[in-house]
């Protein structure tokens, strides 16, 4: 069965100012898009046309470039819409913020090794924060890759993940990828990073 692209949770400038409508209309509508295209097209008339996307992606060391790159692509994005929310930022809450505290001292602590592990992403790649063994872990990844798969260095559920491709910022902050780091944590959707922290403990 052929993978489709969902459409944004939320309106394209619904994140502004932090992340401009613009970015959005391509990162979602042409970048998203052409991963779930290539994807199906890589797939096609393969076994792993039968295959769920999460299988696929854990299996990302046996399979073809173009599924793990493309597979990986689409499962990257369609995480990182419903990481962000218009209603986002703040502090979280409950076991969650308990957790932060535990593995990283505070929410400030957290942020500042987020946000290093994506500014240090040398070129395309993605910043981690994931469940490791019941315990909240950071880690960044190269390409389209993530914590799920077998080849990730650090491997895990993730919990909330951010872009740091070029695509993903350059039109509003241009070559200052730590802004767009910085920024993104006024739009972190805490209700939902709470919620896969839950089902991954
Ligand atoms: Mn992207």
């Amino acid at each position: 069965m052929a993978f489709t692209l969902a459409p944004l949770p939320y309106a394209y400038d619904a994140l502004e100012p932090h992340i401009d409508k613009e970015t959005m209309h391509i990162h979602h509508d042409k970048h998203h898009q052409a991963y779930v295209d290539n994807l199906n097209k890589a797939i096609a008339g393969t076994p792993n046309e039968n295959k769920s996307l999460d299988e696929l992606v854990k299996q990302a060391g046996t399979i073809s470039a173009a599924v793990r790159n493309n597979g990986g692509g689409h499962w990257n994005h369609a995480f990182f819409w419903d990481s962000l929310s218009p209603k986002g930022g703040g502090k979280p809450g409950g076991k969650l913020a308990d957790a932060i505290n535990s593995a990283f001292g505070s929410l400030e602590g957290l942020v500042e090794k987020f946000n290093q592990a994506g500014a240090t992403r040398f070129g395309s790649g993605w910043a981690w924060l994931l469940v490791k063994d019941g315990k909240l872990e950071i880690s960044s990844t190269p390409n389209q890759d993530n914590p799920l798969m077998d080849v990730a260095e650090t491997k895990g559920t993730p919990v909330f993940g951010v872009d740091v491709w070029e695509h993903a910022y350059y039109l509003k902050y241009q070559n200052k990828r730590a802004d767009y780091l910085k920024a993104v944590w006024n739009v972190v959707n805490w209700d939902k990073v709470s919620e896969r922290f839950a089902a991954a403990k």
